[in-house]
């Protein structure tokens, strides 16, 4: 019988070959530049990668006020990243994504991992100076409203919630953002419990959903998957003096 491990394996093996050219994915309707891959894992790859998340230790989640996370790959730092491998089971997905060339020559290796439950979210904020900017996110679990202010309008969207486009992320899809959207635009996700889907969201079309639709949070677990240029080489001086 065909273990999780290799049902996952063979699902990646057929995508890949399905979605090399991202072109027909691009959101026109958002600012630029937004990639949405509806689909972009099987829904036995999305209950593998559930599954290695939920089989981490204990120790390596991080629980914030709002929400928890893994960190995999290292801590960034502005001194550089001490680089931790990608443990098989995101560096598979790290190099798939690779694959579509917005990370140029380089293979992304940090790994974010989030879960969200019902109500719970993440304030407005730029990804920073740290990453490479570009910002590739595989969705799991259950769909989330991802919100965009541009700056000018940074306070203001922090006070009262306002914004100028929202993304619709289905579960298992893959959204891939750069250039003036990660320049120019902090991203955040409001505290609800539902979302009623509004003319804001911009990606709506490729979705499966429609306008005025409302739909119920359950457990999102969100891979972040980015690229430190900074890192440093540790050397290990075991039994030597
Ligand atoms: O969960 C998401 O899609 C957003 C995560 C995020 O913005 C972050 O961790 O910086």
């Amino acid at each position: 019988m065909a273990t999780q491990d290799q049902i996952a394996r063979d699902d990646l093996l057929t995508s890949e070959v399905l979605k090399e050219d991202i072109s027909a994915f691009k959101v026109h309707q958002a600012p630029d530049t937004v990639y949405y891959i509806p689909d972009f894992i099987t829904a036995n790859e999305e209950k593998h990668l559930l599954h290695q998340v939920y089989a981490a230790p204990k120790p390596k989640w991080t629980q914030l006020s709002h929400r928890r996370l893994q960190n995999w790959g290292g801590l960034p730092h502005p001194k550089g990243m001490i680089v931790e491998k990608l443990p098989g089971w995101l560096d598979v997905y790290a190099k798939k994504i690779a694959k579509y060339g917005l990370f140029e020559e380089h293979v992304p290796n940090h790994v974010l991992v989030n879960e969200y439950k019902p109500g719970q979210g993440i304030m407005p904020h730029e990804d920073g100076p740290l990453f490479y900017p570009v910002v590739t996110t595989i969705n799991l679990g259950s769909h989330s409203v991802l919100q965009f202010s541009h700056h000018s309008v940074k306070q203001q969207m922090v006070d009262d919630g306002s914004k100028d486009f929202s993304l619709l992320l289905q579960p298992r899809s893959l959204l891939m953002l750069k250039n003036v959207v990660y320049t120019d635009y902090l991203h955040g996700i409001a505290e609800l419990s539902k979302d009623t889907l509004g003319d804001d969201i911009v990606n709506l079309d490729a979705t499966g959903q429609a306008l005025g639709d409302c739909l119920l949070r359950e457990t999102r677990v969100s891979l972040t998957i980015r690229y430190v240029p900074k890192t440093l080489k540790v050397k290990l001086m075991l039994g030597k003096r």
